[in-house]
């Protein structure tokens, strides 16, 4: 984190209008690319940024498990110089946090069974997010398990296991965050999970939630990216993909703005 950051006095106002819903008013579905500082160079992510602007991607994610102060701050900086879109960041902790970006998703991991990721994390980054007047964007943030093997996030996070077939237990989730008075849900099957969230748990959370709900995990394709959309999710991730396969990233991003 910045080292001069100390004491909760504002430098610049962070009061936060709603980020999501507008954005949706404004452009329909929604693609947020996401960019793990850790996994390339500030030049290359900044490529990458200028490619998902120009393809139709609607906002910049930043953030990894990994990634240190210093990558983000870097990786965030080279973004702003090549891109226009709105940068959001996607921390793990409070080393993810940029004085450079725009938003931060301030996020709870719901269904963890380990204070640290409920409020000890944020109880860290709020000072240092009134600080630097990030705005921030209240977001409950759901793990579910779609896959045999178990993703970084699933461990990491301690995650309460919500299975496939666990419609009930992720919507009791969902509504909780909802009454907390989040602004949007994300319903995350882990970067590179084998299998995506399926397409009925996304249509049963969008027909009992009034938030937007943010889809992301394991689409690589853009029959899965469409088949999430045509479900109800109101914004599709994509991160793996813009890493590994630039051409296939650009359909994925038509797909869902056809
Ligand atoms: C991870 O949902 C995002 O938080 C993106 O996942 O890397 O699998 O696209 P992928």
């Amino acid at each position: 984190m910045p080292s001069e950051v100390v004491g909760v006095h504002s430098i610049r106002s962070n009061f936060s209008p709603m980020f999501i819903k507008p954005l949706l008013q404004e452009k329909g579905v929604l693609h947020f690319t996401l960019i793990d500082p850790d996994k390339q160079s500030p030049q290359k992510a900044a490529e990458v940024a200028a490619r998902a602007e120009a393809c139709g991607s609607d906002g910049i994610m930043i953030g990894g498990s990994t990634a240190g102060y210093d990558d983000t701050n870097r990786t965030t900086e080279a973004i702003k110089e090549n891109c226009k879109l709105p940068t959001i960041l996607f921390p793990s902790n409070t080393e993810g946090i940029s004085e450079k970006a725009d938003y931060i998703f301030w996020m709870m991991l719901m269904n963890s069974l380990n204070r640290r990721f409920l409020v000890e994390e944020q109880m860290k980054a709020a000072p240092i997010v009134k600080k630097l007047g990030i705005k921030t964007v209240p977001m409950g943030y759901i793990v579910v398990s779609t896959s045999e093997r178990q993703t970084t996030v699933e461990r990491v996070g301690n995650v309460d296991r919500i299975m496939t077939e666990d419609i009930d237990k992720l919507i009791a989730y969902a509504l909780t965050a909802q009454y907390y008075g989040m602004e949007c849900i994300y319903l995350e099957a882990g970067s590179g999970a084998d299998f995506p969230i399926p397409p009925k748990m996304v249509n049963v959370a969008k027909n009992n939630l009034d938030i937007p709900v943010i889809v992301g995990g394991g689409i690589r394709d853009p029959v899965t990216a469409r088949n999430a959309v045509s479900a109800g999710a109101d914004v599709v991730v994509t991160g793996t993909i813009s890493e590994k396969n630039l051409g296939m990233f650009e359909k994925i991003v038509l797909a869902i703005k056809d």
